[in-house]
């Protein structure tokens, strides 16, 4: 059969990267062919969500920055300070966490989707117009988030103003002044050219940003086990490659960005100047049980134990 998968970037992107892996692996391995539909083709990522959702769509890819109202508990990915910087932890905990192929599988199935894979995109840098070295700096700032509550809360606690916005009109939203700043990975930054429009990017090691890929579940569960074999191991294949693919990608980007804009600033926040967003990140722990509940605080007593199997490991 030709199965449909929407992602919500381009196919030169981490989404299209592992997706081209992916349909690579199908299509070598079975009879069936795959169609990739890039960012756009098809609408924003809630309408990509709901194809999926009702079959019109077999596969997805949809970031937890954009789940918050249909699974809340997805916005744990969003929390600051609680995924490491350590990139090799980081891995780790993608390719082993009990929370994703366990806790999350549930979540996601009660809204007729079927888990997976989760996988990290990169570091998060903030882009403004001017720098900022404390909260207090981003007072006033409208700062563009994706549409999840908990991101909302995040900036507010970093005391900025919250501006939600779906993707397609991040860029324009900048050009015309109407939001001050955004956050993203360097490698997104870079493709959509969002150094063009901000004056300083900088790293306040607050976040790895977390995207997910699910079917629709009456499609999975229609599948021969032969098939849903093949699935899974496409998804594992793709999972090694895009953690592979992306050593050195936030670098790269980095001195892409300064060559196609030699005046552009990029800040890191020191330790001390890092240490009254950790407070505030505090504040955004209560509000995602506040929106979540009992479920949410298993979710997240998981997701820790998962963290220190990474860190110790
Ligand atoms: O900021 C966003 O909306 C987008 N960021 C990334 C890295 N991927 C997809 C998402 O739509």
């Amino acid at each position: 059969a030709n199965w449909k998968y929407a992602i919500e970037e381009n196919l030169n992107e981490v989404q299209g990267v592992y997706a081209t892996q992916f349909k690579e692996y199908i299509e070598a391995n079975s009879a069936h062919s795959v169609q990739i539909y890039p960012f756009g083709t098809l609408g924003e990522s809630d309408d990509i969500m709901e194809q999926a959702q009702a079959g019109i769509l077999q596969f997805v890819d949809q970031s937890p920055g954009f789940t918050g109202s249909l699974i809340p508990e997805a916005q744990v990915f969003l929390m600051p300070y609680v995924l490491p910087e350590s990139v090799s932890e980081v891995n780790y905990f993608f390719k082993n966490a009990k929370v994703i192929s366990e806790n999350f599988k549930v979540l996601y199935a009660e809204q007729d989707l079927e888990l997976l894979q989760m996988f990290p995109e990169g570091s998060v840098a903030i882009t403004t117009q001017e720098s900022f070295h404390s909260p207090a700096d981003l007072d006033g700032m409208k700062i563009r988030v994706m549409t999840s509550p908990l991101l909302v809360e995040t900036y507010k606690a970093f005391g900025a103003v919250p501006t939600p916005l779906p993707w397609g009109e991040v860029f324009g939203a900048l050009q015309t002044n109407l939001i001050q700043g955004q956050e993203n990975p360097w490698f997104y930054i870079e493709s959509g050219k969002l150094y063009e429009v901000s004056e300083v990017i900088t790293e306040a090691g607050h976040n790895i940003f977390t995207t997910a890929v699910m079917a629709n579940k009456n499609f999975y569960e229609g599948l021969s086990e032969t098939d849903q074999q093949l699935v899974q191991q496409g998804s594992e294949v793709a999972l090694d490659y895009i953690l592979k693919y992306q050593e050195g990608l936030a670098e790269e980007s980095k001195a892409k960005i300064k060559a196609a804009k030699p005046s552009i600033e990029f800040v890191t926040l020191t330790e001390a100047e890092r240490a009254p967003f950790r407070l505030a990140a505090k504040d955004v722990r209560a509000k995602f049980i506040e929106m979540t509940g009992e479920s949410g605080q298993t979710i997240l007593d998981q997701l820790e134990a998962d963290l220190e199997s990474a860190r110790t490991n």
